[in-house]
């Protein structure tokens, strides 16, 4: 299949296609990168789909509570896909279990649900985040979820990606407020109390005034709205209706605002800064005699010969001569 036939298959909602183009822009070899990229040129932008982050420290129940929305949002005609990401790369055992958890919507027609190792990327999502999502898009499905574990630095990332983020947390806040990143709060748009039911009721009710207090006045992402702290049980499908309806007025405020368009504009000149950055440096150290020269200075390094300024300066004489 060509890159355009897969493409066409993709756009006409094929999900073995869809699965097969996602594979596909995930590989790290050379060769299926540049049919990746002819791929990803045959396809439609689309512009009013919404983007959904869904972030929290491992356990919290992010797949519950999407396979929850999910569920609501078949019912209601839409056509969700969710793309997982395990910050560990592990396959197997742990896909798995984000199979079992989101199974009533792994198991629907309706909906496309991919769990994606994260392999060594840095970031919350994987180095092809986004191209996975516009490959979501292109195959007809509204909202895109996307499932990020942690709460550290690495998961700023997902921020990058998405239109609209929710945070989900534990009933026992109060610490965890504290180790929150700021950097991530300043960008969720909601706090999801999850796992409010039982007898965490309320404990849960007291967190999310906590949170209520620590986050309300700041804004979330799209600017205008104060941070959304919602009490859920993510198991019982309690809060789940209000959330999305939270969410969607929120989605389009953004959209007629017009502020949509420019948060976008931003991310992707960011997205492709990193991919700028990534190609040059995979161009000039993929050169035999850059590498072999690194190789050396390493060498040079450990044994102290030189510092790393001097290490530095012969490593770029070496790729690009005089140039500065
Ligand atoms: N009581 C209760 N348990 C819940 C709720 N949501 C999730 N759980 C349980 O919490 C555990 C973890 O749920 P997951 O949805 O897998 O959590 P996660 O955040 O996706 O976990 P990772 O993907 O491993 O980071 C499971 O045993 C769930 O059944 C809830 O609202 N109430
Ligand atoms: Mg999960």
């Amino acid at each position: 299949m060509t890159p355009s036939e897969l493409a066409a298959a993709v756009g006409s909602g094929d999900r073995r296609a869809l699965a097969k183009a996602i594979t596909l822009v995930e590989s790290e070899r050379l060769g299926d990168q540049i049919l990746a990229r002819q791929l990803m040129a045959a396809l439609p932008f689309s512009t009013s789909v919404l983007r959904l982050g869904v972030a929290g420290a491992p356990g919290v129940g992010k797949s519950t509570f999407i396979d929850a929305l999910g569920q609501l949002l078949v019912e209601g005609g839409r056509r969700p896909a969710v793309v997982a990401y395990d910050p560990s790369g592990r396959s197997g055992g742990s896909v798995l279990g984000d199979k079992i958890r989101m199974g009533r919507l792994a198991h629907s027609e309706a909906a496309f649900v991919r769990p994606s190792p994260n392999r060594r990327a840095s970031g919350g999502v994987g180095n092809r985040a986004f191209d996975v999502v516009s490959l979501c898009e292109a195959a007809g499905y509204d909202p895109i979820i996307v499932e990020t574990v942690g709460i550290g630095q690495s998961e700023v990332a997902v921020t990058e990606l998405v239109d609209l983020l929710l945070l989900v947390v534990l009933p026992n806040a109060g610490d965890e407020i504290q180790a929150l990143k700021k950097g991530l709060l300043e960008h969720a748009d909601a706090v999801l109390v999850n796992k409010a039911d039982g007898d965490r009721r309320t404990s849960a009710a007291a967190a999310a005034r906590q949170y209520e207090s620590a986050f309300g006045l700041l804004r979330g992402r799209t600017g205008e709205a104060p941070v959304l702290v919602e009490l859920v049980s993510a198991l019982e499908g309690t809060g789940i209706a209000e959330v999305w309806a939270a969410l969607q007025q929120r989605f389009a405020e953004a959209l007629s605002s017009g502020r949509l368009a420019i948060d976008r504009a931003e991310r992707l000149k960011r997205w492709f800064g990193v991919e700028v950055r990534r190609e040059l440096e995979r161009r000039v150290l993929g050169r035999p005699s850059v590498r072999a020269l690194k190789v050396e200075l390493e060498h040079e390094l450990a044994r102290r010969q030189l510092g790393i300024g001097e290490a530095l300066e012969r490593l770029m004489a070496e790729a690009f001569g005089d140039e500065r």
